[in-house]
């Protein structure tokens, strides 16, 4: 090496890509909630974080970019310390990565897969991210072997919960809940673009709790794909405890809704949803993103 080489700070072209397993992962993460804990100090702890909640490793080219994308309404405290782990659990895993909060405007009834798809538009805008986590604000991922990277096919990452004793959410759901099959989808789920495209997003006609995240999964087989899932013993979340929100009641037309899945996927999705841009933040720790999605009609 010349000289000229040996002083030039590293750059993008010279340097290597990211090992295929991040040499900084520790495995199992003990969650507690620390009481006072603020905003500034999660921002302290993370000090390569930039503007908008963006992150790229400083010492390798990532191999992954990864979205992480959050609907909101009302729930700072569960943000605070999902942003204290998520951070540093994504760093441990050597991606690039950043966090998209879709935050509902106004009272209206909330709607969840709605604000995913807004947050999937809002997202690819800026970057070519390579993979998109839709992830609810309260669960905390409690292995950081389970990495926030795509695959093949989509993949529903929050299998193991606590509070269902981490027995696999979808025995559970089948034997107590809902439907009677293994398209279970709720919390942590994970897809490519094209994954995403190819079932025409999620739908926005789900207002309030229930139901779209069986819709979800339907879509996904409507759309020729099968879900892939982490191991049980580490697919793992805690899921912090709360009640129903406000604005967020039982949806009584779900079943209603879930039952004509296979003929509206193609009309609504992705190639219908409409809202309005209220503001854009680029705040320290994530970008925010408010939004008007209206209400039922
Ligand atoms: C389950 C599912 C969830 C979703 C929901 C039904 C799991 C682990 N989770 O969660 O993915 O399918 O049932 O809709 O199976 N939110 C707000 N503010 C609100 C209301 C909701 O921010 O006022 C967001 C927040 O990100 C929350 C998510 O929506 O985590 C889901 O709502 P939930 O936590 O009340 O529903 P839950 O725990 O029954
Ligand atoms: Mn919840």
């Amino acid at each position: 090496a010349n000289l000229s080489q040996l002083v030039q700070a590293p750059n993008k072209e010279d340097m290597h890509y990211c090992p295929v397993k991040s040499p900084l992962l520790s495995g199992p993460i003990h969650i507690s909630f620390p009481s006072g804990l603020t905003l500034s100090q999660v921002e302290r702890k993370n000090p390569m974080v930039v503007r908008g909640g963006r992150y790229r490793p400083p010492d390798c080219e990532a191999r992954h970019r990864t979205a992480i994308v959050i609907p909101h309404r009302n729930r700072e405290q569960h943000l605070k310390y999902l942003l204290y782990y998520l951070h540093p659990f994504l760093q441990r895993q050597q991606l690039s990565y950043g966090i998209y909060i879709i935050h509902q405007a106004g009272d209206y009834t909330f709607n969840r897969a709605k604000l995913m798809n807004i947050g999937f538009r809002e997202a690819l805008r800026e970057e070519e991210w390579d993979c998109l986590y839709f992830h609810d604000v309260d669960l905390i991922p409690e292995d950081d072997r389970n990495t926030y990277i795509c695959d093949k096919n989509p993949k529903h990452a929050a299998i193991a919960m606590d509070k269902f004793g981490y027995k696999s959410v979808w025995t559970v759901h089948i034997t107590q809940l809902r439907l009677p099959y293994k398209g279970y989808f709720g919390g942590v789920s994970a897809l490519s673009p094209l994954h995403y495209l190819k079932m025409n997003g999620f739908p926005n006609n789900y207002w309030g709790w229930g139901g779209e995240d069986d819709d979800i999964g339907i879509r996904v087989s409507l759309a020729g794909m099968s879900i892939s899932r982490p191991s049980l013993r580490i697919g793992r979340y805690k899921m912090i405890k709360h009640k129903l929100d406000e604005g967020n009641e039982v949806n009584p037309k779900r079943f209603s809704l879930l039952a004509k899945t296979q003929q509206t996927w193609k009309l609504d999705g992705m190639n219908s949803v409409e809202y309005e841009l209220v503001s854009r933040e680029y705040l320290p720790l994530y970008t925010n993103i408010t939004v008007n999605i209206g209400t039922m009609h």
